[in-house]
Order: C-alpha cells, then sequence, then structure tokens
C-alpha cells in the first residue's frame, strides 16, 4: 500500500543568539573581574545566574550596602575591582551608598544597577521601580555611564573599569537597562564586540623636577617624617618604602588602615609619636595620605614652620589644605622609584638626636600602654581595655589574619591596642568613619584574599550589618565576629532625662546575647565573661576557618562618647549634657 509522506524538508537554521546578559557576563570576565557581590531581583536575576554558571563568582547578600562595602574591600585589597550587583530602584540607593563610601575612600569598585524602561521613567509615568538612576548616582560617584544597547556592553564595562582603577580609584556605577539586558543578537557578531583592552591601569610616573625638588627637601631636613596612608597600602608599595626608610633612617607614622605596611613595631616607627611629630617635624612626607580632617587639616597641632612633601595621585589633592612645598604627583609605584633613584645624590642633614628622641619617647609611651592594659587585665565585668588585653596576644600572634574594625571606642582602643606587622591587613570605618561597614569587608576580605578574618565590632556597630552574618555562614567563611556589647553607641549609661521611661538615645542593650544569633545561622558560638574565655574563644575561632561568633560582655559603663561637638556651641548644647 502506498503511504504518504511528507517531503523532507530541511529543518529551519537560526543563527545562534545571545541575550545582553551573555554579553555582560562575558566582558566582565573579558577586562578580568571574577566576583561580584549583590541582592538580586527584577530586573538582574537570570544575570546573576549566567554570570555565576560562566565562573564569575556570586556572592549574595541579604542587604546591598553590606555587597557594596564587600565589593569596595575586594577593591582595596586585591587592586581588581569586583561588582556589587543591584536591583533598581531601593537596591540600587541601598547600594550606592557603598559606592559613595569607597568613592570617599578611593576604592575601586563597580556598581551594576538594572534600570527600568527608559520612556517612562524620563516621562514620570510610574513604571515599576522607575528612578532615574544614572542623574541620582551621577553626583555620588567617580564616574556613571548607562548602557543601552548590548552592541556597546563591552565599552561600557571597559569604560567603567578604567574609571575605577585609573588615577585616584573610586567607585563607579554602571547603570544597564531592562531592555538592554533582554536584547538578543547574534552569537557571531556578539563574537565582534569583545577586544583585549591594553593597559588597563596605566602607571603615571611624576615629572623629574617635581622629583629632584622633593628629594632635595627630604635631604634638608633636619627632623624629617615618613607619614604613610592607606593609598600607599593600596598601591603596594612597601618593598620601595622599607628601601627608603632603611636607606635614609627617616622615622614613619601609619594612619589607621596603613598599618603594618611597616612594621608597627619597627625600630623606626613612629607610632606613639604623633602629636611629636606634627609639633616638631620640620618636613613631613605624605605617602598616599591625604590632609583631611583625620589630620587635622594640616592646622591644629600641626607646626606652621612644617613643610611637607606629597605623593599623590591626584593632582587636586596638593595645597588642597596646606600649602605643599615640594608636590611629586604621579603613581606611588613609579614615585617612590624614581625618589629612590635620585636621594642618593643628595647629602642627608638629618639631626641625629631626632630619631634616638622618638625611640625613648616610644619605649615611654609603649610602657604606659602596656601598664593600662594591665592594670585593667582584671576587670570585672569586662571593659574595652580587658577585653583588648586578651585579645592583644592571639592576633598578634596570627599576623596573617585579616582584622576588620569599626565602633567608637572599639575602634579608637583597638586600633591603639593591636600592631600590624603585614600590609593591608587591617580595613576600618575609614575616612568617613562610618559605621555599618563590618560583616560587609569581612565578607570581602575572606573571599578576595582566602585569609582568615576577625571583625572586632561594637554593638552598635555591629547592628548595621548584623544580618550578613548569615551571609558568612551560607558562605562558610573563616570570619570570627567580636562583638564588644557595652550595651550602646559609645557606652550603656545613657540616661534619658524626660523619664518617658524609653531607652537614652544611645542606649541598646547590654544583655542582648549575639552568640545566639551566630548559632541561629550555624556559626560556633561563644558568650565570654572573662579574659581567658575570650582568648581561649579566639584562638579556638581563628583556629577552625570557619565562621564563628564571639560575644563579648563588657561593662555598661565602659567606653566614652567620641568627638562630643558641645565646644562647638556650648551653650545651646548645655541643656542637654548628661
Ligand atoms: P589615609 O586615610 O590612610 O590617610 P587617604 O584615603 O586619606 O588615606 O589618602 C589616600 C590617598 O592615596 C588619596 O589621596 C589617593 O589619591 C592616593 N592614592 C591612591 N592610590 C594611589 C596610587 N596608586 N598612587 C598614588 N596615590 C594614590
Ligand atoms: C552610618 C554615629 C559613631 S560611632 C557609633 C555611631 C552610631 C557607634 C558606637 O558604638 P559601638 O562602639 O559601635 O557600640 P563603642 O565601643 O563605642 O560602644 N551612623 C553612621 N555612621 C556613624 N558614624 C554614626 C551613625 C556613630
Ligand atoms: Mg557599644
Amino acid at each position: 500500500m502506498a503511504t504518504i509522506s511528507a517531503p523532507s524538508a530541511p529543518a529551519p537554521s537560526y543563527p545562534a543568539q545571545v541575550t545582553g546578559m551573555d554579553i555582560l557576563a562575558r566582558a566582565l570576565k573579558m577586562v578580568g573581574i571574577d566576583t561580584m557581590y549583590g541582592l538580586v531581583g527584577i530586573p538582574v536575576t537570570d544575570f546573576s545566574y549566567i554570570a555565576q554558571s560562566r565562573g564569575i563568582r556570586f556572592v549574595g547578600f541579604r542587604h546591598e550596602q553590606q555587597a557594596g562595602m564587600a565589593a569596595a574591600t575586594h577593591g582595596y585589597l586585591t587592586g581588581k575591582p569586583a561588582v556589587l550587583l543591584t536591583v533598581s530602584s531601593l537596591g540600587f540607593l541601598n547600594g550606592l551608598t557603598a559606592t559613595t563610601n569607597a568613592t570617599v575612600n578611593c576604592y575601586p569598585m563597580i556598581q551594576i544597577s538594572g534600570s527600568s524602561v527608559r520612556e517612562p521613567i524620563d516621562l514620570d509615568q510610574g513604571t515599576y521601580e522607575g528612578l532615574d538612576q544614572l542623574n541620582a548616582a551621577k553626583p555620588f560617584v567617580k564616574a556613571a555611564y548607562r548602557v543601552n544597547k548590548p552592541e556597546d556592553i563591552p565599552t561600557a564595562v571597559v569604560r567603567a573599569y578604567r574609571a575605577a582603577v585609573s588615577g585616584r580609584p573610586g567607585g563607579v556605577y554602571l547603570d544597564v537597562t531592562t531592555p538592554c539586558l533582554g536584547a538578543i543578537m547574534n552569537a557571531t557578531d556578539a563574537d565582534k564586540l569583545f577586544y583585549e583592552p591594553v593597559d588597563l591601569c596605566p602607571s603615571a610616573p611624576p615629572a623629574p623636577e617635581a622629583v629632584k625638588r622633593a628629594a632635595a627637601l627630604i635631604a634638608s631636613a633636619k627632623k624629617p617624617a615618613i607619614l604613610i596612608g592607606k593609598g600607599a597600602a593600596y598601591a603596594r608599595v612597601e618593598d620601595q618604602l622599607k628601601i627608603l626608610v632603611e636607606t635614609t633612617g627617616i622615622p614613619y607614622f601609619p594612619m589607621s588602615m596603613a598599618k603594618g605596611v611597616l612594621p608597627d613595631d619597627g625600630p623606626l616607627s613612629a607610632l606613639a609619636c604623633r602629636s611629636t611629630i606634627m609639633e616638631e617635624a620640620d618636613v613631613v612626607v605624605l605617602v598616599g595620605a591625604r590632609l583631611n580632617w583625620l589630620l587635622s587639616r594640616g592646622h591644629g597641632k600641626w607646626s606652621a614652620d612644617t613643610k611637607f612633601v606629597q605623593l599623590d595621585i591626584q593632582p587636586t589633592e596638593i595645597d588642597c589644605n596646606r600649602p605643599i612645598a615640594a608636590p611629586v604627583v604621579g603613581d606611588l609605584n613609579s614615585s617612590l622609584n624614581a625618589l629612590l633613584a635620585e636621594l642618593p645624590q643628595y647629602k642627608m642633614n638629618m639631626d641625629p638626636a631626632w630619631v634616638p628622641s622618638l625611640q625613648a619617647q616610644t619605649k615611654t609611651k609603649n610602657a604606659k600602654f602596656a601598664a593600662r592594659l594591665a592594670a585593667n587585665a582584671a576587670a570585672q565585668p569586662m571593659d574595652h581595655w580587658t577585653a583588648l588585653g586578651a585579645i592583644k596576644p592571639v592576633l598578634e600572634a596570627n599576623p596573617d589574619v585579616i582584622l576588620v574594625n569599626e565602633g567608637a571606642n572599639t575602634l579608637d582602643d583597638t586600633r591603639d591596642a593591636i600592631n600590624m606587622s603585614l600590609p593591608r591587613h587591617r580595613v576600618d570605618c575609614a575616612t568617613w568613619a562610618i559605621m555599618g561597614m563590618g560583616m560587609g569587608s569581612a565578607i570581602g576580605a575572606a573571599v578576595a584574599t582566602g585569609k582568615s578574618v576577625v571583625a572586632v565590632e561594637g554593638d552598635s556597630a555591629f547592628g548595621f550589618s548584623g544580618m550578613d552574618f548569615s551571609t558568612i555562614c551560607r558562605f562558610k567563611l573563616p570570619v570570627t565576629v567580636v562583638i564588644f556589647n557595652n550595651g550602646g553607641i559609645y557606652n550603656g549609661v545613657g540616661v534619658n532625662l524626660s523619664g518617658n521611661g524609653d531607652p537614652a538615645p544611645t542606649t541598646l542593650d547590654v544583655k542582648a546575647r549575639y552568640d545566639k544569633l551566630g548559632e541561629a545561622f550555624g556559626a560556633t558560638s561563644y558568650y565570654v565573661t572573662t579574659p581567658q574565655e575570650l582568648a581561649d574563644a579566639l584562638k579556638e575561632a581563628i583556629a577552625s576557618k570557619a565562621p564563628a561568633m564571639i560575644d563579648v560582655q563588657l561593662a555598661a559603663d565602659s567606653g566614652k562618647e567620641s568627638g562630643h561637638i558641645g565646644y562647638l556651641n556650648p551653650e545651646a548644647l548645655e541643656h542637654i549634657t548628661v
């Protein structure tokens, strides 16, 4: 019997196609970005899956601000920006706070946010999560771009990368519209968009005459000092700085996050002599440090006669608070190399009594400090110093642990108590003195370096980012969170003068059991009330290389209010002084 069969037509062939999301993932890999921190939803969920499947590590957070802090810390510690991925509107804004903080601190990072369809945003017609994100971001970031077409994605990513790392590093915003993420292109056409960008972070050598001027001034100094900032830590110039210090014999003083660029306890460390340097040094060499509020903007205790050499990549930083006698504008690597080559041609004039006098002062101050720790060693309940007396030997015996630190007393006292001996091992609330960097920075540090991290947190400071302790647990990161619980902002003994029974503005909960929070997410958790328990817990937690939480019970009256602004307007504030 004859059968009727359909003529066998060849299956129609369509060219392989890719989406904007594929192109974005590939473009990020093209510039070497290997880690993304974020919190997903419409319109970036699919993109996060695609990026993860293509080998970009995705660390999902509970709050965008913390994802941003992680990306910023990742960039600071590695020199390579990571991506913060956010959804539109509030997700974008939550993340923007961290991108702004990164910009202020000169950390490179790229915030990529999905954004809604343009037309209804521009006509303010009330679209889903509608916000003019590009314009919102612009005042707060180093650079902001929008990409509307998949064809432009690789260029946009290269531009964002270059903006983040070139010159003074900072936070960059890249707005990717929903239609651009979902747009389809032929794969062969898309392939042609990719290229190897050349020299993504070019060096910027200083002018030879600037180097000569600086060398001559340094050599002429009787009482010189080198002031090291976190720009030097970021630029990885510890080797050049070591040679500079060893060949000239000039003492150094590190800013908070520059602790460890050269060892805090080295023979030429003048860490304990900040005031003397400000009052007596005749030439101060600023290496990747700004004369901002953290250095009294060059006024206050500073002698009016001190002359400054400033090595910085940002030309507008020069003279911004004090006249700079010898600016050296360039990247620190090139500038220090040039200075090291130039200096041997000059005769140093350092006063032979300068270093010994700083060393004697260091000895006295260190003895006083040790006595203070010893005097508090048995305080019960513990105060900040008792706890730090227990933590100090443990952390100093584990120099490769990265220390994250925020709070008020918890910040100041930990910075002063714990010596650092390796560069880029201290990350804190930095230039803006912001609370709410702890969990994000700890995660970024652990992910970027693979090292163990200890975050020493005030109880208030911890509250800003506490929920992302769960991220530490989900990703099984070697992070120990140590919470100094004195029950409040500065301390837990604030008084509510109204008598209405509410807690005072600075009062939190001195009885809160943060260790239970650790338990909730599966971390090994400790509640400690004595220095011995604290030291034992910290040792065990670091050795476990797993998530751990240590609730350190302090006395509610431990800690003082920092930076009381009463002096600005004493009369107006008199009535609230408690
Ligand atoms: P600190 O708070 O430790 O004093 P700052 O953040 O105030 O440090 O200053 C860091 C400085 O380092 C900034 O002025 C920045 O421009 C500069 N900087 C950052 N990276 C480099 C680099 N690669 N070369 C030169 N200067 C740099
Ligand atoms: C984003 C103001 C400065 S320090 C601090 C706050 C709230 C917390 C201090 O208490 P903590 O430490 O952490 O318990 P301790 O040891 O002194 O008790 N909001 C932001 N940033 C800042 N800096 C503040 C508020 C502040
Ligand atoms: Mg507190």
